[in-house]
């Protein structure tokens, strides 16, 4: 086996990730956790400064309910994710979120981020729920506000330690296990709970992007399904696998389209200047009563744009021009006062992107447009996982205490597995929650966790044995490739084995010709799934053979594997319901209208640790009380 020095750290809370979630899991559990003399760890795969979606920075905070104006309630947003998702929303959980988030929002700002305000001082509205920020160094702060409150309660951070899977005691979580980026370590963590917040996944589907612009997405390519892995192998109840996310982005450099639409009032038009939206309104019917309620379900806003580029009107364009124009029109009279204001506007349309995605600036530049000038393409991005945004996929967790739901078997965000809680990406069916619900969500899972440790931490039973079998299959790579590498000339072509980036195309090539990825159109039926989980099966025998060089290519390695099973739930789950509930996101052709009667409800999965079997769920859709 290769030689990587065994490193063993025991604590009593494990945060795995270091996002949004995580940073909001570790402020407040180590808060709770100083009370009680516990130790909190928290663990990256990269820096925590910059790690995750919002490692660039974001120019907008998305949720924002604004209880203490009066401007909406927690039931306002629960209505809202409702007709979002179609109806399919863990209404507990967005409750619980939503009526926390605003405190969530308020700390940032006292942490120092700068949220956009008025004349009067109220804060900037993009959309209902959306506030502007000057964002980019929102990681930054929120991760030194978790630095900060661990080195106050004497927690530990590890940062460039990958995650690869859980340590189990039966069904009980008891940490876990993972490897260095860096140096020949293995790192064993032993904890009372664990927290997984290790974001979504990208490039399970093949992306537009390829050649010389691969590994460009709109979603970072550092989040590769470890919290959808971590907690299936820990044999947690999984929900929403198939609700995938696709955004609209303006094309190629996947700029952000939120601030154009809301902000700006800008509209979206096919080649010949249809407006999708309003040629194509009548096809919402299909869709009711979603399909007829404001807003108009993201997936949906999707599908009408999509409809235009199969029927050949494609491209599509955002307006830019023509919206900074609408705004400035109200100046027109006063020349100086015209010319501020566009500079004003064209600043502001520039630094939407240099906040958070500064390749679409530099792809604006290099095709000379100048947005107060000229309309930019827009188009449907390849499908991530992330639950957090306008997707629901990840863990089934249990609900508040103090809301009427059937949904309560643990401690408030516990999985279906003793001791194994997870927020952000990592849990599903609470979709909307974005960056700052995903930081509340964190809170609410930090302050859990550290009870269920406090009410049921006993001493920790971890089979060294054990780990030592999962040292030895998490570094088979290594070994592989050192014991047949000289075999051949071109040490990249080998019968033997297969390295992570080959491994990586073969999956994505699946999943996109046969799941519904950007080269069908989004489209699938029973018999393509069929055929994709067929060629799973050797997807999966061949995983065993992955080599690898060194550490860089282990942990490539690993986060294949880890989207491999990403990818696996989600073909069973698009198997398991049979309809289209979300076309935009994806469209079955072969049960091409939603059936509420059969569907209107959560379809869940659970892989069974002991057999090695999948099993597929219904689970009931309970309204919140009173909503
Ligand atoms: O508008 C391991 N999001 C936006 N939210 C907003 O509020 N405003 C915006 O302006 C947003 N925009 C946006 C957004 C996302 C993306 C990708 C883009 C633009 C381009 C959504 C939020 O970013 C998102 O909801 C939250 O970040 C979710 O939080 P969380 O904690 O679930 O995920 P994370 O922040 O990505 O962190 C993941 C962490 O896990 C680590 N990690 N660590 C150890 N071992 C492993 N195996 C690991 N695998 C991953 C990561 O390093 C990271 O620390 S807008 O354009 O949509
Ligand atoms: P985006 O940049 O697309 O991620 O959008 C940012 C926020 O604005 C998210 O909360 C979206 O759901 C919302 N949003 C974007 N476009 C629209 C739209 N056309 N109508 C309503 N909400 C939108």
């Amino acid at each position: 086996m290769a030689n990587f020095e065994t490193v063993e750290v025991s604590t009593d809370l494990l945060i795995v990730g270091g996002g949004f979630a995580a940073c909001g899991a570790a402020t407040e559990a180590a808060y709770w956790a100083k009370k009680h003399g516990l130790k909190v760890t928290l663990v990256d795969k990269a820096a925590l400064d910059r790690s995750g979606a919002v490692a660039m920075g974001l120019s907008a905070i998305n949720q924002y309910v604004g209880i203490r104006d009066g401007e909406n309630t927690a039931e306002d947003y629960v209505r809202y994710v409702r007709q979002d998702l179609m109806g399919i929303s863990r209404e507990d959980l967005v409750y619980n979120i939503a009526r926390h988030v605003d405190s969530t929002v308020h700390l940032f700002e006292k942490w120092g981020l700068k949220i956009w305000t008025d004349e009067q001082g109220k804060y900037v509205h993009e959309g209902r729920w959306q506030l502007m920020i000057n964002g980019e160094s929102y990681k930054v702060i929120i991760a030194e506000a978790a630095k900060n409150a661990l080195a106050d309660a004497g927690g530990e951070i590890y940062e460039r330690v990958f995650i690869t899977a859980p340590l189990m005691e039966g069904n009980k979580c008891v940490g876990a296990v993972g490897f260095s980026t860096r140096e020949n370590k293995f790192y064993v963590f032993k904890a009372k709970a664990t927290i997984v917040a290790a974001g979504g996944a990208v490039h399970v589907f093949r992306p537009r992007s390829v050649g010389e612009g691969f590994g460009r997405s709109w979603y970072p390519p550092f989040n590769t399904g470890s919290s959808a892995y971590f907690t299936m192998k820990a044999g947690a109840e999984m929900t929403c696998q198939e609700v995938r996310f696709i955004p609209i982005r303006f094309k190629d450099a996947y700029g952000p389209v939120g601030a154009w639409f809301l902000l700006f009032k800008a509209r979206a038009v096919s080649a010949e200047g249809g407006e999708y939206m309003a040629v194509r309104k009548d096809e919402l019917q299909n869709w009711a009563p979603y399909g007829l309620a404001k807003p108009i379900p993201a997936n949906l806003r999707n599908y009408l744009g999509m409809l235009d580029i199969d029927a050949g009107l494609g491209p599509l364009y955002m307006e830019t021009a023509e919206a900074i124009g609408n705004i400035a029109k109200d100046y027109q009279d006063d020349p100086k006062a015209f010319k501020k204001k566009m500079k004003e506007l064209e600043s502001e349309a520039w630094e939407d992107f240099l906040d958070m995605t500064i390749s679409q600036a530099h792809l604006w530049a290099a095709q000379n447009i100048k947005p107060e000038e000229k309309h930019s393409e827009i188009a449907a991005c390849e499908p991530y996982f992330i639950g957090s945004h306008s997707g629901a996929s990840g863990a089934w967790v249990s609900g508040p205490e103090d809301v009427e739901t059937p949904y309560k078997w643990g401690h408030t965000n516990m999985c279906t597995v003793e001791g194994l809680f997870a927020a952000g990406d990592a849990s599903g069916a609470s979709s909307h929650k974005f960056s700052s619900g995903s930081h509340a969500e964190g809170r609410i899972a930090g302050k859990s966790a550290i009870r269920y440790i406090v009410e049921n931490g006993q001493d920790l039973k971890v089979d060294m044995a054990e780990v030592d079998k999962l040292k030895a299959t998490i570094l088979a790579p290594l070994d592989l490739y050192e014991a047949h590498c000289k075999e051949t000339t071109a040490p990249e072509i080998n019968p033997n084995y297969i390295l992570p980036m080959q491994f990586m195309f073969r999956l994505q090539k699946i999943m996109d010709e046969y799941a519904g990825g950007v080269t069908s159109a989004f489209k699938t039926s029973k018999s393509l799934l069929k055929r994709a989980m067929e060629l799973f099966v050797f997807l999966k025998e061949d995983s065993e053979k992955l080599a690898a060089r060194d550490v860089y290519d282990l942990e490539r390695c690993w986060e294949n594997i880890h989207r491999m099973w990403q990818g696996e739930a989600h073909i069973r789950t698009v198997f398991f319901r049979e309809e289209t509930r979300w076309p935009g996101y994806y469209f079955r052709s072969d049960t091409p209208r939603m059936d509420e009667e059969n569907w209107h409800c959560f379809a869940n999965c659970r892989w069974d640790p002991a057999t090695g079997e999948w099993e597929m769920i219904k689970r009931e859709i309970v309204a919140l009380p009173g909503v």
